[in-house]
């Protein structure tokens, strides 16, 4: 990067990860760089289809009517303005499998199948029966990162968990009572900072969350259009509203982690 005036800035480097020399990586690069590019993107700029379908004070969720072979694979898109957290604490409870069971209420069990390295994790997990479908279950990576801040170098970093399915050999696809789902995740989180004017030390009153959270879920089979699309008006609102608290909840007499 060189200034008009000849001076040279030194340019951040490319995020490296200890995952690097796993099997999934070029697809877990790739697949976090396209996710973030898109979760990065306003409602009007994605093109036209996003509609509004549920709101609450900050929280807005939006969704483009999508079908496949006449499954639901509904775009969703939902941002949130939460005070008093910061993005990597979010991420880091998104991320982190300890808390999965506190706040993921459609969980029925989770298994981390392979710790690929600090940042990047392989689950399985089986999900609560909606009826009148079959069972549903998912395999998938999981990565957590830090992104350079480019809007301002001295504001904090931003954070993103991206989830992607993937196969594992010892977990073929629906040969138990479950049907295979297959989703894309990205939660992106960058903090807001609102120092106090009188110099008195940084409070959780002083810092806010703007959250983004796209996904899209392949039922993998069978299941009633309007069934699912009335799962996920009640579902997604829920889910985002639980986490945040949760999150809230968690960190609220805890040192703010930036
Ligand atoms: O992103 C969320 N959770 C993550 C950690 O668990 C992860 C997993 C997502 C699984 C999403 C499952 C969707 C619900 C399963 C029902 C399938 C349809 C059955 C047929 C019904 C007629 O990314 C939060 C996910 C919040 C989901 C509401």
């Amino acid at each position: 990067d060189r200034l008009k005036s000849g001076q040279v800035i030194p340019v951040t480097p490319p995020p490296t990860s200890p995952a690097s020399q796993h099997r999934l990586w070029p697809e877990i690069e790739k697949t976090v760089k396209q996710q973030v590019a898109m979760a990065r993107m306003g409602i009007g700029e994605c093109g036209s289809g996003w509609q509004l379908f549920a709101e609450d004070g900050e929280m807005k969720m939006y969704r483009r009517e999508e079908e496949i072979d006449g499954m639901v694979v509904d775009p969703l898109k939902a941002v949130h303005v939460v005070k008093g957290i910061t993005g990597h604490e979010v991420c880091h409870h998104f991320f982190s499998p300890q808390y999965r069971y506190d706040w993921e209420t459609t969980l029925e069990q989770m298994t981390v199948l392979e710790t690929i390295s600090d940042d990047t994790l392989l689950f399985l997990q089986t999900h609560k029966r909606i009826w009148p479908a079959s069972q549903r279950d998912v395999v998938f990576w999981s990565h957590i990162r830090k992104l350079p801040n480019d809007q301002d170098r001295d504001g904090p970093d931003i954070w993103t968990v991206v989830n992607n399915s993937t196969g594992h050999p010892d977990h073929p696809a629906n040969v138990g009572k479950c049907v295979r789902i297959f989703l894309t995740v990205c939660l992106l989180c960058q903090t807001r900072v609102n120092p106090p004017k009188d110099g008195t030390p940084l409070s959780r009153e002083n810092v806010s969350c703007k959250i983004t959270y796209c996904s899209v879920v392949n039922p993998g089979g069978w299941a009633p259009a309007s069934v699912l699309r009335a799962v996920y008006k009640r579902e997604y609102p829920k889910f985002l509203k639980r986490f945040t608290a949760y999150v809230t909840n968690q960190t609220k007499n805890k040192p703010i982690m930036f």
